[in-house]
């Protein structure tokens, strides 16, 4: 283990565990660090089913992977009953799932829950969204998976060249990440720099290695690993510097992934994969 990697996983939470509802205070300790763990959102009545729905979702994943072709490109992506598996070059390995809902309605169905929606409403202050992410990401023990630096706004601003979020209420997007699995710093947890939220500078090409990005980073923003139960949320703002790290625990690491645009941020026009993905919803009651 590299000594500044053990350095952070003996730094104590960062991130303030909050609950739902939200309080007025949970919203402002959000727009200060730009980012909030919430937990017990979901009970584990709730998320079992998912869990589940999830494990043969990835299993059918890994069935079709043998339908994939050469690709010079460094993912392989595979369109089914409208969903995208998303795989490795190299290693075939499933980095994510991309709109899950397209397959499995329930997915859309825990993805857009009357909780989520409300904490939406509650950080964007807009009574639509578009609902523009809904995907799996599992990291099976060392099956390398990583997501390097970034923020998740170069994701919005590559999809969309109209994207309008910056001037609205804490940047027009929010990130919600459910945990269907414990998550800790071995088992490739996101690691979030609160406070990183006050820049947009891109990190996702430079040109740099992960560890100087990360020196360059803690140097402004201590560092926290965001360590979940099933059932917790968290929220991110799409300018938080944040990665994770590969799993190299024997325990597998599944996360539920949906991203809302606040309505006016994001162009219906622009089509992210999957059907009917970026559909507006209602999120306020
Ligand atoms: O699944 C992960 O570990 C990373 C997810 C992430 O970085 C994101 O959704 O922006």
């Amino acid at each position: 283990m590299k000594p500044w990697l053990l350095f952070i996983a003996l730094l104590p939470g960062l991130a303030v565990g909050a609950k739902y509802p939200l309080t007025d205070e949970d919203l402002k300790t959000y727009s200060r660090t730009g980012c909030l763990l919430v937990e017990g959102v979901f009970s584990e009545d709730e998320i079992s089913p998912i869990k589940e729905l999830a494990l043969q979702m990835l299993q059918y994943g890994y069935q079709i992977r043998e339908e994939s072709h050469n690709t010079e490109r460094a993912e392989i992506r595979l369109d089914r009953n409208g969903s995208q598996f998303v795989y490795d070059t190299n290693t075939l390995v499933i980095k994510r799932i991309v709109w899950a809902c397209g397959m499995h309605p329930e997915f859309r169905t825990l993805g857009a829950d009357k909780k989520l929606k409300n904490m939406v409403f509650r950080v964007l202050q807009t009574h639509h969204a578009h609902h523009l992410i809904n995907q799996l990401h599992p990291k099976m023990p060392n099956d390398g998976v990583e997501f390097k630096f970034h923020r998740d706004i170069e994701n919005r601003r590559n999809f969309d060249k109209g994207w309008a979020g910056e001037n609205m209420h804490n940047g027009g997007f929010v990130q919600t990440l459910t945990a269907l699995e414990a998550m800790d710093e071995w088992n490739g947890a996101i690691e979030v720099y609160p406070g990183s939220h006050n820049d947009s500078t891109p990190l996702k090409n430079r040109p740099e290695t992960q560890d100087i990005i990360a020196g360059e980073l803690q140097q402004q923003y201590p560092p926290e690993f965001v360590r979940m139960q099933p059932g917790d949320v968290l929220l991110c703002h799409p300018n938080l510097a944040h990665r994770s790290l590969p799993n190299q625990s024997n325990n597998s690491r599944l996360l539920f992934i949906n991203g809302f645009a606040a309505q006016g941020a994001h162009q219906p026009e622009v089509k992210y994969p999957g059907d009917d993905s970026g559909y507006l919803l209602k999120i306020s009651e």
